[in-house]
């Protein structure tokens, strides 16, 4: 793979203590926010818990809690945001996982959401995930440039109809179909760069940061979010599914378009680079100060799963 250009070669940051701690931290508020899974109707409450911890990797999260940290926040303000997302984006992967959609067995190392609760409930579990992504979100405190207006639309408009949904609907049409760079990039920023690019707003607005902050974080998240994918389907051919938690290969023979399928393995790992190396110099502003979201583009990278 290129060599990546980070703005701090020499960065003391201690990322596996970042992720450790965030993960820790959003674990514990996913906890305290969603019922119980003794709250009835139980059978609910257990499907979101399922899916919600079975062990995702919470990069949206650090995602936030880096963002707000590059914006000297702190991260108790940031926290229900990261769990926000978190479960708007566990929402779309048990929708997606469904027959009517990917008909996946296999999600976060386990049998998917439908697999264990059935569809009707797998359905309803996604519902209310992204129900309970508002609800938490409407509980957050609001800030001198931020209300809670502008929280909610930043959610909303993530994940409505022009951008997450816009991309699983573009991706469905598109299986089987030649598909240009052009229409994948346009699946890619709304599939998965919105929400991710989302995450690390979410973060800065939660540390009340500046409209230059905010423009830096979009930007960042944005390139880091098309990184995030490219590097998804170029794992989906050189991964197992026990690596991955989830069935490798499936892009291949759903006959989906990808880089690899477009472009290549090896112009995919440049491409990634590149907006890898977009991303970090979109943190100029910062001045040295987005340590933990330059090693988290890092590590977005040069992941395996
Ligand atoms: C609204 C149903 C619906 C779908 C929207 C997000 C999405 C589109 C579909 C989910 C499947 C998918 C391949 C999404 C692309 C983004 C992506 C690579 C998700 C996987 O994210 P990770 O690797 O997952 O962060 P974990 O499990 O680690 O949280």
């Amino acid at each position: 793979m290129a060599a990546s250009k980070r703005n701090s070669t020499k960065s003391n940051f201690n990322l596996d203590a970042f992720l450790a701690s965030s993960t820790e931290q959003v674990n514990a508020a996913l906890d305290h926010f969603l019922p119980s899974e003794k709250t009835k109707p139980a059978t609910i409450h257990k499907a979101m818990r399922y899916s919600l911890f079975a062990g995702g990797k919470r990069m949206r999260p650090a995602l936030a809690l880096a963002a707000a940290a590059a914006c000297g926040g702190r991260a108790a303000d940031a926290l229900p945001l990261a769990c926000a997302v978190e479960c708007i984006h566990t929402y779309s992967l048990v929708h997606d996982d469904l027959p009517a959609m990917d008909n996946d067995d296999f999600r976060r190392g386990k049998p998917t959401n439908h697999k264990v609760f059935g569809e009707g409930i797998a359905v309803l579990a996604g519902d209310a995930l992204l129900t309970q992504a508002f609800e938490i979100a409407a509980q957050c405190r609001s800030w001198p440039r931020y209300s809670h207006r502008d929280i909610i639309l930043e959610i909303a408009r993530a994940s409505g109809s022009l951008q997450l949904i816009a991309g699983q609907v573009a991706d469905l049409e598109g299986e089987g179909k030649k598909t240009s760079a052009a229409q994948l990039k346009y699946i890619h920023e709304r599939k998965t760069s919105a929400l991710l690019c989302c995450s690390a707003r979410l973060g800065g607005m939660s540390a009340n940061c500046s409209p230059t902050q905010l423009a830096a974080l979009t930007d960042f998240g944005y390139h880091v979010g098309l990184a995030f994918q490219v590097i998804d389907d170029i794992l989906d051919v050189t991964q197992t599914s026990e690596q991955l938690g989830k069935t490798a290969g499936k892009d291949t023979k759903a006959q989906k378009a990808t880089y690899p399928s477009i472009v290549g393995l090896e112009k995919s790992r440049k491409i990634a680079t590149e907006l890898t190396n977009k991303a970090f110099a979109s943190l100029k502003p910062f001045k040295g100060k987005a340590v933990a979201l330059e090693a988290l583009a890092e590590f977005l990278l040069k992941r395996d799963r």
